[in-house]
């Protein structure tokens, strides 16, 4: 994007802004990082950041005695071994031809170690995967300049990283990644995953469901028939009337029942505590006649023994200790981004129990699935004051920003980990595949590994390499090996029509002042509606 459309979007930001800090809304989305610059002040030439920036081939940042060194504070997974001599690190060293010095920081309290780091001595050129807060970005990068701005760095040295933003261009593209000064401190990792934007999603016992013969509600009223069916039918055969129609909890991923029942009065996300855009201007929707519709229709179901008075308090473990029980399955339907939420075996006896529901229509016809549109996140790439060529730093971060980087960060190496598509493999859209994985993803869990870093630091997972990766159209969706397939055909065949991304509030950056005042304000209200749905 060009200076000159950023300067354009100026007046709608700050009006946006302004209302925010005013009514103190934030975002509280588990997935929504990031947010919109309040103006743009580029500022040319006054920083290290010009240092070896000029046109000559020549001019690539090299040190003294010709060796390419960079020195890299990384927040370390505990599942990886070490950094040093990690296989990604090295493939990653093979392509960029730069040598990293890896100074291993362990994730615990990460963001109080950096803020010693930054608060005296010398720092190293980059800290990477180290959580920088948008706090700690205001402070030790507006404030204190402790990390340099990188806007012309970018500019000169990152065309895979311009390249990775372009989808998010109607979003406002890098100024996505601005903080309050319009300038640009932080590189994003790009994870635009479909299913985690309409992540709200219900499942129901199916096998409940036979056993009842019921045919799936597609109204809140149906829903609340088939909520009762399952409370008084004895569905798990056991003779005891220990059936727990509906349950979700407080803090898993998507796992909150109340909130995904909301969309069938208005399009209100409780992840905003309330707050949302309606035809462009921020607006409070608990304050709507709907929300108490919405409310009352809670408050029913709870009175009636359907909701699980557990949905509002309870852990995640224990939603999963509940649908686990081991003698007798006594969760009819719960709310989750993915059945592993529910449930501690992923393919195990108790996932497959589940099937997903459709966003259900409410009795004014209302039908919206909770989502939110992405934006990339920020705070695991910066560039310090200190760093003798910044130059260098960009150009190795910009080698992170392919498909290729991507797949070898979170998985390991070509040939081992993942290969190029065959002639004839198909991506999740029926289209020809990119990649196909040799080895299951291995998140961040599990025994300590040394052949790749983990889904950690700065990356661009893009939607086409996320649908490109090769899916056997046979597969059992309600295996293992088949979830992914499986979220991606329910989002898109049942949730992503009913979507309120227009609703969605946009994440704010603010200023030190504005935090000090907003903090206080914000703890109050997200009691506050909490509370509201216990009355
Ligand atoms: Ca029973």
């Amino acid at each position: 994007m060009t200076k000159s459309k950023r300067i354009r979007m100026l007046p709608a930001l700050l009006a946006l802004c302004v209302a925010l800090s005013a009514c103190g809304g934030d975002s509280g989305t588990p997935s929504s990082d990031g947010g919109a610059g309040q103006e743009d002040a580029p500022q040319e030439g006054t920083s290290e950041a010009d240092a070896g920036t000029d046109e000559g081939a020549d001019a690539e940042g090299t040190q003294a005695g010709g060796e390419k060194v960079l020195n890299v504070v990384v927040g370390k997974p505990s599942v990886v071994e070490d950094m040093n001599t990690n296989e990604a690190s090295l493939w990653l060293e093979e392509v960029t031809g730069i040598h990293v010095n890896y100074e291993q920081l362990p994730l615990e309290n990460i963001n109080e170690k950096i803020a010693m780091m930054l608060a005296g001595g010398e720092l190293p050129d980059v800290f990477l995967n180290c959580g920088i807060t948008a706090a700690q970005m205001t402070q030790y990068g507006v404030e204190d300049q402790y990390l340099i701005p990188l806007d012309d760095l970018i500019d000169q040295y990152a065309p895979n990283l311009i390249e990775a933003m372009e989808p998010f261009e109607a979003q406002g593209g890098m100024d996505l990644l601005r903080e309050v000064d319009g300038q640009i401190y932080s590189l994003p990792e790009i994870n635009p995953c479909f299913h985690c934007s309409r992540a709200l999603k219900m499942w129901v016992n199916d096998q409940w469901m036979q056993e009842l013969n019921l045919e799936y509600p597609t109204t809140t009223e149906e829903f609340k028939e088939m909520l009762i069916a399952f409370r008084d039918n004895d569905p798990n055969g056991n003779g005891i009337k220990d059936e727990v129609p509906l349950s979700g909890d407080t803090n898993g991923w998507y796992t909150q029942s109340a909130y995904f029942l909301l969309g069938a009065f208005l399009p209100m996300s409780a992840y905003s505590q309330g707050f949302g855009l309606d035809g462009g201007k921020v607006v409070n929707l608990s304050a709507d006649e709907r929300f108490r519709d919405a409310l009352a229709y809670l408050n029913d179901l709870y009175a009636e023994g359907l909701m699980d008075a557990g949905t509002l308090t309870q852990t995640n473990d224990q939603l999963k200790k509940l649908v686990d029980n081991p003698d007798a399955p006594l969760v009819g339907a719960a709310t989750a981004g993915y059945g592993g939420q529910f449930t501690t075996e992923i393919g195990g006896d108790r996932y497959q129990l589940y099937r997903p529901l459709a966003p259900l229509k409410g009795p004014e016809g209302v039908q919206y699935a909770y989502s939110a549109p992405y934006t990339p996140g920020t705070g695991n790439f910066v560039i310090t004051k200190d760093c003798a060529d910044p130059a260098l730093a960009m150009q190795w971060a910009n080698a992170l920003y392919t498909g290729e980087a991507c797949n070898t960060i979170f998985n390991g190496v070509e040939g081992k980990a993942w290969r190029y598509a065959e002639d004839g493999e198909v991506g999740s859209e029926g289209q020809p595949a990119l990649w196909t994985a040799l080895i299951a993803y291995g998140g961040d869990v599990g025994s300590t590994r040394n052949d790749c870093w983990t889904q950690m630091g700065v990356y661009n997972f893009s939607a086409e390499w996320r649908a490109g990766q090769t899916v056997d159209p046979n597969v059992d969706l309600y295996s293992a090996d088949g979830m992914e397939f499986l979220l991606y055909k329910t989002t898109k065949e049942m949730y992503d029509q009913y979507d309120m991304d227009d609703y969605a509030l946009p994440a704010l950056k603010l200023t030190e002042d504005e935090n000090f005042t907003v903090s206080p304000l914000r703890t109050e209200w997200n009691n506050y509606f909490s509370e509201m749905f216990f009355n």
